[in-house]
């Protein structure tokens, strides 16, 4: 017999005898401790309050994960709980004849996942779309069921060897720390908070071995790095964790090589004495090198990072004459950074200090002089080129690692972990990104289970009291609707390209909008803003600076000095331009970006949700108990809010009413065909309507028993 965790009895048996016993407390009228209730749909009555105070009973028996009917709640622990992701637990799920009996468990959705891909019945791509604010564990979340994935799913003999670097499982497991180190960062609501969105399709494949799915590769897709955090950071806040990795675990002759000395100051470093268990070099190095990332060019990339770090100590100081460049304040850090990026170092400096304009009929070149602001944006524009490319670069590397060959997989298991939602003091383009991504994912829940299921119900003509649900599609319109939104009109002001303050933009949104129920009302900001009622709560948008940030410009110098650069990898990143076109920038206003950073993303999450919605989805709620991140602390109007925002109550109001099981007419039959010659069929009955090609067969809850 297996150890009991956490209340997790091991054996099936002790489930049994559990489950029976809830059942016949419930029978003889016995009060079912609250901590005891896996299924939120069991508590009585459904509303805030109870389900609140199941939660929080559950969350002080260290219980963290709840069934809440289609969706499974999963509270952040704020600790390490090793045996609640073990790989003897895992392949306990695994194993069990109905993993649902058991204690609920991400290792429940993860095996009913594998067990539908697998299914003969109806197998369809799975999706898990793991959601909840800033900081509540989707990351977590999403890495624990890959492990699981890899133990399940590996080939049965390397069970026992699937430490092997070069297994597929353990590559795929190893983009992990690999992609956190590039991409995640300290923010105010998370010390690892992704600063990019992730869609990971795990591939599998059946054909080795009918029935057993083995996963033999993966696709990663990445949605929109928050690559301004390279050169601008929140004094509260930190850079992507690598560059702290850098400095804090580079070897002796490495520093010497990267110019880091020990305690080196950097503006674009804030916060090094904070120690996060994330600045740990030597697991990204490995990692790295498992994924055939080698040391050269390891040593490239961190070389290529340390020459970031020294163009943020560049500082310029205004001439005072307008005709001369501005004077760099600090030789040594425009030659080191040169140095490591290997580009010229005058060039680097006259690209940073001086703009040439192409204007006239003659298509003159004109070379001016730029403000003290614009070298900054210029030098901050060169890091986030640099490093946006790095991060696509490193994605494709491992995509090409990771990824297996189409003929070798038959289905997949997509898992995704964006962003999550989340409200600063000040919030730029980035969070309006950020929250419209998770806004849509919330649409595809609604629209998929709240409404389609009651909506399935009415055509069935089955008997159904609708469940009123809050539906955010009066948000979405209001930041993509057409033909007007905070999106378009943001992007019309890239477009027409005219000089407007950040004053008149509020105005703008203000008043084309006024009519939309989810525009708060602006009345105390002292700043230019304006205020979205998200369903997670309210968020005011800065609107300084928001239409440069979604024009994303880049100077056509910049990339032109890159090309120039004699290092590998930034040969690589900035391939010289086959036909070399126009040099310099066109002459001012003329020409409109081409697509604008709120397009593109918008782009990017309909191919996305257009991927979910070819697959079954799954979803784990993950919930944050506190803001500070501290173990067994509940704060209720926290929790409260966030079960209000998902619609938790009405997601079990519908489920505990609802079908849990609808397969499709066509597939009944086709299955259960064989029965009619056991039980030969029953003279019709002429009251009962014949079943409809199209329509599915629901199973009443009551009728499969528990
Ligand atoms: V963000 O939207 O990327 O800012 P996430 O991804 O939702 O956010 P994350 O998974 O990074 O949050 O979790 C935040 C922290 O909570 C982790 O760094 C862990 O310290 C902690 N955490 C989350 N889930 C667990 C868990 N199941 N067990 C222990 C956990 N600690
Ligand atoms: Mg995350």
């Amino acid at each position: 017999m297996l150890q009991q965790v956490n209340g997790h009895s091991s054996g099936s048996d002790a489930q049994g005898r559990e489950s029976l016993r809830e059942d016949l407390q419930e029978f003889l009228g016995g009060e079912v401790p609250l901590h005891q209730l896996d299924d939120l749909t069991k508590v009585n009555p459904v509303t805030l309050e109870t389900v609140l105070r199941c939660l929080q009973a559950r969350y002080t028996a260290d219980t963290f994960y709840t069934n809440a009917g289609c969706t499974l709640v999963a509270l952040n622990p704020f600790k390490p709980v090793p045996q609640l992701y073990s790989p003897e637990l895992m392949r306990e799920y695994h194993a069990a004849p109905q993993p649902q009996k058991l204690k609920p468990h991400i290792f429940t959705v993860g095996e009913q996942t594998y067990r539908n891909v697998r299914s003969l019945i109806e197998p369809v791509n799975q999706s898990i779309v793991v959601s909840g604010e800033s900081g509540a564990g989707k990351t977590w979340t999403s890495r624990c069921l890959m492990k699981f994935y890899a133990v399940v799913a590996a080939s049965p003999t390397s069970w026992e060897s699937h430490k092997i670097a070069e297994r597929i499982e353990q590559r795929i497991l190893n983009s992990n720390p690999v992609m956190e180190a590039f991409g995640n960062a300290c923010t105010l609501r998370n010390n690892n908070s992704s600063r990019f969105g992730k869609f990971i399709q795990l591939q599998l494949n059946s054909l080795l071995v009918p029935r057993d799915h083995q996963m033999t590769g993966a696709a990663i897709q990445t949605y929109l790095l928050e690559k301004t955090r390279v050169a601008c950071q929140d004094s509260t806040e930190r850079n992507f964790h690598i560059f702290y990795q850098i400095c804090k675990g580079a070897s002796a002759d490495e520093r010497l090589q990267w110019h880091l000395p020990e305690g080196a100051a950097f503006s674009w470093l804030p916060n090094p004495e904070r120690t996060l268990e994330e600045d740990c070099f030597e697991v990204t190095r490995e990692a790295m090198l498992h994924l055939g990332i080698d040391a050269p060019t390891q040593n490239n990339i961190f070389q290529a990072l340390a020459g970031l770090l020294h163009l943020g100590n560049i500082r310029f100081a205004d001439s005072g004459d307008e005709a001369q460049p501005c004077r760099p304040m600090d030789d040594g850090a425009v030659r080191t950074s040169a140095l490591l990026l290997r580009l010229p170092e005058d060039p680097l400096l006259e690209t940073l200090r001086i703009r040439t304009i192409r204007a006239g009929r003659q298509q003159q070149v004109f070379r001016k002089p730029c403000s003290q602001a614009e070298c900054d944006t210029r030098r901050d524009c060169l890091a986030k080129l640099v490093y946006a490319r790095l991060f696509d670069w490193l994605v494709s590397v491992i995509n090409s690692s990771v990824c297996a060959d189409p003929a070798s997989w038959t289905t997949f298991i997509g898992l995704l972990d964006v962003y999550g939602f989340e409200s600063f003091p000040h919030n730029s383009l980035e969070q309006l990104c950020i929250n419209y991504a998770n806004e849509k994912l919330q649409q595809h829940f609604v629209a998929h289970y709240l409404r389609a299921q009651q909506e399935e119900y009415a055509v069935e003509g089955l008997e159904w009291s609708f469940v009123n649900y809050q539906d955010n599609q009066t948000c979405l319109d209001l930041i993509e609707g057409s033909p007007i939104s905070i999106c378009s009109l943001i992007n019309e002001e890239c477009r027409l390209n005219r000089p407007s303050s950040a004053a008149q933009l509020q105005t703008r949104i203000e008043s084309a909008l006024a009519g939309s129920p989810c525009l708060g009302h602006n009345k105390l900001s002292p700043e230019p803003s304006f205020v979205v009622l998200h369903y997670a709560g309210s968020v005011r948008y800065h609107t300084v600076g928001l239409v440069e940030k979604n024009k994303d410009p880049i100077p056509p110098e910049l990339t032109r000095l890159l090309q120039q650069s004699q290092d590998t990898l930034l040969k690589v990143l900035f391939p010289a331009d086959p036909e070399e076109k126009s040099q310099e920038e066109p002459s001012g206003q003329s020409r409109a970006p081409v697509l604008t950073v709120v397009s593109k993303f918008k782009a990017s999450l309909e191919q996305l949700l257009q991927v979910l919605q070819a697959t079954t989805p799954h979803y784990i709620r993950c919930i944050k108990p506190n803001s500070q991140g501290r173990a067994q602390a509940l704060h209720r109007e926290e929790v409260l809010n966030q079960l209000e925002a998902c619609g938790l109550v009405e997601t079990i109001h519908i489920s505990a009413a609802g079908f849990p099981i609808r397969v499709s007419h066509r597939t009944f039959v086709e299955r259960y065909a064989s029965l009619r010659r056991l039980h030969p069929r029953a003279p019709p009955d002429p009251h009962s309507p014949s079943p409809d090609e199209g329509h599915s067969a629901s199973v009443p809850r009551e009728a499969l028993g528990s």
